[in-house]
């Protein structure tokens, strides 16, 4: 399904996940050559949303279910908005298959925002059911870089972070930069991050405070060789900069709602 103003965007109803985004002729999304598009198993690339559960971080299939359900957009709620921009929301609601494996009502609303030069995607979920529920989320970004060796991710400066591949908590020195494996939760940083990307120009990364976490990813050359669904040399034209929150599962009352979102922009 495609949105465009000035700009594009492609999104798959599997995972409401967006696929590409082109601002200035230019796409700033990654998505693998190789990735599944069979309607189920998870594709590599893009904007995947991670729900319930985050990682492995429970019982649940990696990264959750919803990456891998087909969810329901109506064009007809396809909205202009003020400034040149464009609306969709994309949904989905429990049914037998998830109950069977996580025994809650929920709605899940993905809405994207469009407008010249920015997207924003929100992840809003309600309990339907009568009882509290609990969940971890991310909005998983692959973004593009021609080189990521060359890529610098400034604004987690100063910041005390989990490098989940040494189990260790350092605190981040300086612009982050890319080779070997890297795979970190930092605290959201306030001030959002800039992507310098040379052969590509600036990407401005930013999150609402519900998503308190910041997850920087990329599996450098070894992990990325054992990815059936990666080229040898994908690592080197992605970076992952995710919105989550994960570290403290979100608790909700029957009837409440979250919503966090992930704002990306070329300055
Ligand atoms: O967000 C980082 C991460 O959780 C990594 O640990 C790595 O496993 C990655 O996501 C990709 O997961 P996937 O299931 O999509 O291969």
């Amino acid at each position: 399904m495609g949105l465009a103003c000035a700009d594009t965007v492609w999104v798959a109803l599997q995972g409401a996940q967006v696929l590409s985004w082109i601002t200035a002729g230019e796409e700033q999304l990654f998505l693998s050559p190789l990735a599944a598009h069979d309607g189920h198993t998870p594709i590599r690339g893009g904007i995947p949303v991670c729900f319930p559960q985050f990682n492995q971080r429970g019982p649940l299939v990696k990264h959750g279910f919803a990456r891998s359900m087909r969810w329901q957009a109506d064009v007809g709620e396809l909205q202009p908005l003020a400034g040149d921009g464009l609306r969709l929301v994309l949904r989905l609601a429990d049914d037998h298959g998830t109950r069977a494996v996580w025994p809650h009502a929920f709605e899940a609303e993905v809405e994207l925002e469009l407008y010249p030069g920015r997207l924003s995607v929100t992840l809003a979920v309600r309990n339907t059911s009568h009882s509290a529920l609990s969940f971890t989320t991310a909005l998983h970004s692959y973004l593009r870089v021609p080189d990521v060796q060359q890529a610098r991710l400034h604004g987690l400066e100063g910041l005390e972070y989990w490098d989940a591949v040494a189990d260790t908590h350092p605190r981040q020195a300086g612009a982050l930069g890319f080779g070997p494996e890297v795979d970190c939760v930092y605290p959201r940083p306030d001030q959002g991050m800039l992507l310098h990307r040379p052969g590509q120009g600036v990407l401005h990364i930013a999150q609402d405070p519900g998503f308190a976490q910041t997850v920087v990813w990329n599996p450098g050359p070894e992990l990325c060789a054992g990815l059936a669904d990666m080229q040898p040399d994908g690592w080197r034209r992605m970076l992952c900069v995710e919105a989550a929150a994960i570290d403290q599962p979100q608790v909700l009352a029957a009837g409440e709602v979250w919503r966090g979102g992930q704002y990306l922009s070329t300055p």
